[in-house]
């Protein structure tokens, strides 16, 4: 049986527009290299596509910098799709920007309404639970409606904290099968994947932690080698892209798409 928590038909992308360099972003690292940027991007819908998933590409929005970074806009799952409601103000427009993508593709859509805040970064749907990292992003109010969404389409929703300083739970950790996560010590070590397999990425390669399983490949950013080959030996057919431009806006692999199955 597929498991709907690592196996998907669809995938949803958004091209990086030229104000991607406007990008919100933590720190100032540099500013992000539209040409490179898209040639990763490019690789990653191919890698994408190569898993025989359909992906939906959508066209670059300039008055949203960050709307490449899909993930944050919405939570798909097999019974239908939730509509976020970033914690992000210059991101809050977004939404409405995927919404009649989504509505194409599911015929029950929720929104979270509001007043609290949640994005996608935040929420990890594993092979028992959906875990939900408060951060600065995604607040109280947030989880609790999205709790009570979740609770009718039978899905639990278990409360934990994202670190300190760290944008988005998933910053931190990624799922590699049903009960398998890549996690950072400074996240895993809150005891949030308690009764979980935990595989760490390497002192100095934080970074690596979001990735992606999708389909057979997991796919990950380039410039972590020992991650990759810890993530290898354990079995796993990795993939790595070319994340250098996003990293300088806070983005990586999970933040550039959003993967299911429409019900
Ligand atoms: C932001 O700060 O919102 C973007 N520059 C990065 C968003 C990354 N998204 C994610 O981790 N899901």
């Amino acid at each position: 049986m597929p498991s709907p928590s690592t196996e998907f038909t669809h995938a949803i992308t958004r091209r990086p527009a030229q104000s991607v360099v406007n990008g919100l972003r933590a720190e100032d690292s540099g500013t992000p290299d539209l040409e490179n940027m898209l040639a990763a991007h490019a690789d990653y819908v191919a890698t994408l596509k190569s898993t025989g998933s359909t992906v939906i590409e959508l066209d670059a929005l300039k008055d949203y910098p960050d709307a490449l970074f899909v993930e944050d806009t919405a939570l798909c799952l097999p019974q239908g799709a939730i509509l976020m409601r970033p914690g992000a103000p210059s991101r809050m427009g977004e939404v409405s920007e995927m919404a009649p993508t989504l509505r194409d593709l599911y015929s029950d859509i929720r929104e979270i309404k509001g007043p609290g805040h949640i994005e996608g970064g935040d929420i990890l749907v594993t092979g028992r639970e959906v875990l939900v990292g408060r951060s600065a992003r995604t607040d109280a109010e947030g989880v609790a409606e999205l709790r009570a969404i979740l609770s009718d389409w039978g899905h639990s929703l278990r409360e934990v904290f994202t670190p300190e300083g760290v944008l988005h739970f998933k910053t931190d950790c990624s799922l590699l099968d049903a009960e398998t996560v890549l996690a950072t010590r400074r996240l895993a070590d809150s005891g949030c994947f308690e009764g979980y397999s935990i595989i760490y990425v390497a002192e100095g390669e934080e970074a690596a932690a979001n990735a992606i399983r999708f389909n057979d490949l997991v796919i990950m950013p380039a410039g972590f080698p020992r991650t990759a080959e810890t993530v290898r030996e354990a079995g796993y057919k990795v993939r790595e892209i070319a994340n250098s431009e996003c990293a300088k806006i806070d983005g990586g692999m999970s933040c550039l798409s959003l993967r299911f199955t429409p019900s």
